[in-house]
């Protein structure tokens, strides 16, 4: 099959209402366990880089019900890869899912985490969806149809000088102090020519402000390709650039 431009092959649509049912499912249960005082926590790289049960839970119930119905599609998830299983893109339709982004946030039942998941055709991002349940933002996109928020569509800021500019960015989850000191730095360098710097503690969360122009750009050194493949098409089909720090792809 070749594949140029849109899969013909594929049922986009049935993969799209498929994944959207799975994503619903996934925040009732990240909804319900937000709130608890007594999460089974564990520890990963370091004592701020934690995994939760319902993370586990949440990446377990997306990949069984997607494998369930599309047999052939890979998958790449945040604790699957974290137990040792391959991270590789192939052109095999492969889903790349971050189960709770923000996962600190939810230890603390803090109101924002979210379900990030894509759906990558040819190693190009087909389908991008991220959730937050704790404040009913749904934000999905499909490549070339646009980027929505419940349904209504979005789109960048369009701002172009950064003295007007939100600028999202992260303090990440390393302890490494040379990390720490490159963030603090930049923070004292972005301060005084911005409007204002937030983080909201999830990439994709950053991401999908920015695809609704809430904020005009993000940043973060240092994260991985699930916490932004669903935030690479969503902003993307709202208008908005995806680069690496020297400007190339
Ligand atoms: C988080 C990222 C965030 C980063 C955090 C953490 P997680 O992902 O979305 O951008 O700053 O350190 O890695 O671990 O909550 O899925």
């Amino acid at each position: 099959m070749s594949c140029q431009g849109v899969c013909e092959d594929y049922n986009i649509d049935l993969f799209y209402d498929t994944v959207l049912n799975l994503v619903k499912s996934a925040g009732e249960l990240i909804q319900e366990k937000i709130s608890s005082r007594n999460k089974f926590i564990e520890m990963k790289s370091n004592e701020i880089d934690l995994v939760t049960e319902t993370d586990q839970q949440v990446e377990k119930l997306l990949i069984d019900g997607l494998s369930e119905e599309f047999p052939q599609h890979k998958f790449i998830g945040e604790e699957s890869v974290s137990s040792g299983s391959q991270c590789c893109l192939t052109n095999v339709p492969t889903w790349i899912i971050d189960p709770i982004d923000g996962t600190m946030n939810f230890v603390h039942s803090f109101p924002h985490s979210c379900v990030s998941i894509a759906l990558f055709i040819n190693q190009k991002p087909e389908i991008g969806i991220i959730y937050n349940p704790m404040l009913n933002q749904l934000f999905t996109a499909r490549r070339g149809k646009g980027a929505f928020l419940n349904g209504e569509p979005i789109s960048v800021s369009g701002k172009t000088t950064l003295s007007d500019a939100l600028i999202m960015m992260e303090f990440g989850t390393s302890r490494d102090p040379e990390k720490g000191t490159v963030v603090l730095e930049n923070q004292k360098l972005l301060m005084p020519q911005v409007h204002g710097l937030r983080a909201l503690g999830s990439a994709a969360l950053d991401m999908a402000m920015v695809a609704c122009g809430a904020a005009d750009a993000y940043f973060e050194f240092g994260i991985h390709i699930w916490d932004i493949a669903a935030g690479e098409l969503i902003v993307k089909e709202a208008g908005g650039i995806i680069m690496d720090p020297s400007g190339e792809k």
